[in-house]
């Protein structure tokens, strides 16, 4: 039924939200704009520039309009360096619960292992993780016309390991990327509380509980 999974990293491989939010918090501490812990849900699956936008709004409303292009690209590249230099310490004890099983498990069933993460950084990330020998292929944000909640990037993911988006199930922790994957005409499988997740296919409370064997 299904020739490639297609997974997303932040929060269904990797718990990096927390290490996000503390490289936003830090900037938006030295822009006098004070982050409480909830905005950290507010940023999953958005993507940088989403999210330099949404945090300037959250200061007050002439936060975005009174900076240039430029000066949001300089702030957005400053919480990259916090960030980067935080998952470079990043160890495969770092994997979430489940996380290599899932990945072995899913290519020992013959299917192709995609990502298909908003994440500009994943490729350091993965080799960091240990994972990066286990996944096929990555699709590039950089590359696709437009962000999750649309459909690009995972239409890319499926693209890159020759698979019919009909035969690729997706997974994913955000309403933005269960989104993303409906619309590409894919199966979700939503990693967190099916009230949230509300468009996907099927719910599993975390990574641990999902069994590919479960949908062959
Ligand atoms: P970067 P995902 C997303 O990862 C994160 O959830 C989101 O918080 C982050 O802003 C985005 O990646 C972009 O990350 O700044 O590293 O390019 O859930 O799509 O794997
Ligand atoms: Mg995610």
């Amino acid at each position: 039924r299904f020739d490639a999974v297609l997974f997303d990293l932040d929060g269904v491989l990797a718990d990096t939200a927390h290490i996000h939010f503390a490289a936003w918090r830090r900037l938006a501490e030295e822009l006098g704009i004070h982050l409480e812990p909830a905005f950290e849900e507010k940023l999953k699956g958005v993507d940088r520039m989403g999210s330099l936008e949404l945090i300037l709004a959250h200061g007050g409303p002439e936060g975005s309009v009174t900076r240039t292009a430029e000066e949001k690209r300089v702030l957005a590249e400053r919480k990259n360096g916090y960030y980067t230099a935080a998952i470079a310490e990043q160890t495969p004890d770092d994997l979430l619960p489940g996380a290599r099983r899932v990945l072995e498990e899913v290519r020992a069933a013959g299917l192709k292992i995609a990502l298909a993460s908003a994440s500009r950084n994943a490729p350091p990330l993965l080799q960091q993780l240990g994972i990066a020998p286990l996944i096929d292929a990555i699709a590039d944000p950089a590359a696709v016309k437009a962000p999750k909640p649309a459909p690009d990037l995972f239409l890319e993911a499926a693209r890159l390991v020759g698979a019919v988006p009909e035969r690729c199930l997706g997974i994913e922790d955000s309403v933005a990327g269960i989104i993303s994957i409906k619309d590409a005409g894919m199966v979700a499988v939503g990693i967190g509380d099916p009230t949230v997740l509300t468009r996907a296919d099927y719910v599993v409370p975390t990574t641990e509980q999902f069994h590919i064997g479960d949908f062959l």
